[in-house]
């Protein structure tokens, strides 16, 4: 009789333990929602001063349903590297699109394709900036290029149309039509990226004076000098300097008058309609008035524009987090949220005044850490805030881990981070790797690379300069004191060093990557940024 009992234990414990297991293995939806230049400074669950000001009550649900990562990073911070990099799980010197304006080879294995043999139904629905078609998807709707705010083109198929409205909304309504309509009950894949907050941050005309009354604060390093920092003296991101005060800052030529001052690319207004342009008009006047009225000059005038920036920069935010909330809201209603990991990022962080500047480009910091946030119940705590280093390179290898597909990952360099979404790993990369090759381009910013660990940084600046910076972290959060000379140091910058030649060797990094630029090109670009500021 005893062994009877025993045995009925031993078979109920099995049945459990399978069923348990297939539990486990029901694969997650995924949806990858990311933003176009998102700093993580604007989103409010960061808890930064600015975003109290302007808060994302919708992105940060997913930081209370799951997981925030505090040092979530890029591998090079620009828009079509960052992206082939999510794609691929490879640095940009091994999947070949190192810079903008390269073409993207769609051969090459990607995560959708991999997803698709463990199959998963996938869609991508907005900004794709790798020029050539995306391939591994079973539906795509692609913004044409870099996409407009307003009445933007999308290419789907052979097509490209025309659609009116506001390029956000219309991104967040094809999103929810494809997950309302357009699955088959497979799991699913899908890619949803913004435009927003990308240049020339136009908002929706219903936020178009929603922070007119706040005074945002602007950074301490707003009137940075770039002492020690030869890369940083020689760039063109700097906002009351580089912006272009109609197109950029929306500002007018005239009091009384609509006419936007300097303003080199007009397909951005031209494109509105005539309703859309007058309602834009009505919104911007007034307080176009009043900075004319105002009369500022010098430094008055370099924080009035800092402020009109991040006045519109925010509320181009704003309608990213209502499409969010729109999205999170149907997956609750539908159930489909017990089983869909959701996923914020932005491509690259972005600079909203540190150091005077905006775009990204630097292993700095504002323009090196990705917001990040996950949540996937019943794998991801609720509430989770991680430390722990993690790159754009990891996101592949993480997505087919939890889709059991990890053997997909092994060609990859990133590395799954499934422990750490489980709370079972606090640790991961000891040090990561960045390259950042465009220069020259827009902006100007000095070809680098790099190591960061979680306290110090070393980036080497190269081309037509050969500039090392030392920072400690810690001490010295906003990266002002370039302590490469310093001897306190030495023997941290010793060991920084060996961890940047072995990363390199690790990851295959050859003699190509340090090409130099023509002189010439340099001298072209230079003179092609100057002409666009309308100075020659
Ligand atoms: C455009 C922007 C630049 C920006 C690049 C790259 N100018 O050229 O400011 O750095 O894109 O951005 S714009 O006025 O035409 O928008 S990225 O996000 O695509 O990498
Ligand atoms: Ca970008």
């Amino acid at each position: 009789m005893q062994k009877v009992i025993i045995y009925i234990g031993i078979l109920l414990l099995v049945a459990c333990k399978g069923q348990k297991h297939e539990t486990e293995v029901v694969p997650p939806n995924i949806i990858f929602i990311m933003a176009d230049d998102h700093a993580f400074q604007a989103i409010s669950a960061y808890g930064h001063q600015l975003s109290q000001l302007a808060p994302t009550p919708n992105i940060d649900r997913i930081a209370s349903n799951g997981v925030i990562f505090q040092n979530s990073f890029c591998t090079n911070s620009i828009c079509g590297p960052s992206r082939a990099v999510i794609l691929t799980g490879k640095h940009s010197h091994i999947n070949g699109f190192r810079m903008n304006g390269e073409r993207f080879d769609n051969n090459q294995a990607t995560l959708p394709k991999y997803l698709q043999k463990l199959d998963y139904q996938t869609a991508v629905i907005g900004k794709w900036h790798l020029y050539g078609q995306p391939t591994g998807f079973d539906h795509w709707e692609i913004l044409n290029d870099q996409g407009n705010y307003y009445n933007p083109e999308f290419i789907k198929g052979k097509d490209t149309t025309i659609i009116e409205g506001y390029a956000t909304d219309i991104i967040t309504q094809k999103s929810l039509d494809w997950l309302q309509n357009k699955r088959d009950g497979k799991p699913f894949f899908m890619m949803v990226h913004h435009k927003a907050p990308h240049r020339n941050w136009m908002p929706a005309l219903r936020h178009a004076n929603k922070y007119d009354s706040v005074t945002f604060p602007l950074p301490d390093t707003y009137f940075s000098e770039h002492k020690g920092q030869l890369a940083a003296q020689q760039q063109q991101q700097t906002i009351s300097r580089d912006m272009y005060e109609g197109h950029d800052l929306k500002m007018t030529a005239a009091l009384g008058d609509p006419a936007l001052a300097h303003n080199p690319w007009t397909t951005d207004f031209e494109r509105m309609t005539p309703e859309q342009r007058s309602a834009w008009d009505d919104a911007y006047s007034a307080k176009n008035d009043a900075y004319h009225a105002a009369n500022l000059s010098g430094k008055e005038l370099d924080i009035w524009k800092g402020q009109r920036y991040l006045q519109d920069y925010l509320a181009t935010v704003a309608a990213v987090d209502e499409g969010v909330g729109q999205i999170l809201d149907y997956l609750e209603e539908s159930g489909l949220d017990k089983n869909t990991l959701v996923v914020y990022t932005s491509d690259q962080g972005f600079y909203l005044g540190e150091k005077g500047w905006f775009d990204k480009r630097f292993m700095y910091e504002e323009s090196l850490r990705m917001p990040l946030l996950m949540q996937l119940p019943g794998v991801i705590e609720p509430g989770m805030s991680v430390s722990a280093m993690v790159q754009n390179l990891d996101f592949a290898p993480t997505f087919l881990d939890l889709a059991g597909g990890s053997q997909y990952a092994s060609e990859m360099q990133g590395e799954s981070f499934k422990e750490v979404l489980e709370g079972s790993q606090s640790d991961f990369k000891a040090a990561i790797y960045y390259h950042y090759y465009d220069y020259p381009a827009f902006h100007m910013v000095k070809k680098q690379y790099g190591v960061r660990t979680q306290r110090y940084k070393l980036i080497h600046f190269y081309d037509d300069i050969d500039a090392w910076e030392f920072y400690d972290l810690k001490k010295d959060p906003n990266e002002l004191r370039n302590a490469i000379n310093d001897p306190q140091y030495i023997e941290q910058i010793t060991l920084m060093r060996q961890k940047l030649d072995s990363l390199q060797s690790h990851y295959g990094v050859t003699q190509r990557e340090f090409e130099w630029a023509p002189k010439e090109d340099v001298d072209k670009a230079f003179k092609a940024f100057e002409r666009l500021r309308g100075n020659l």
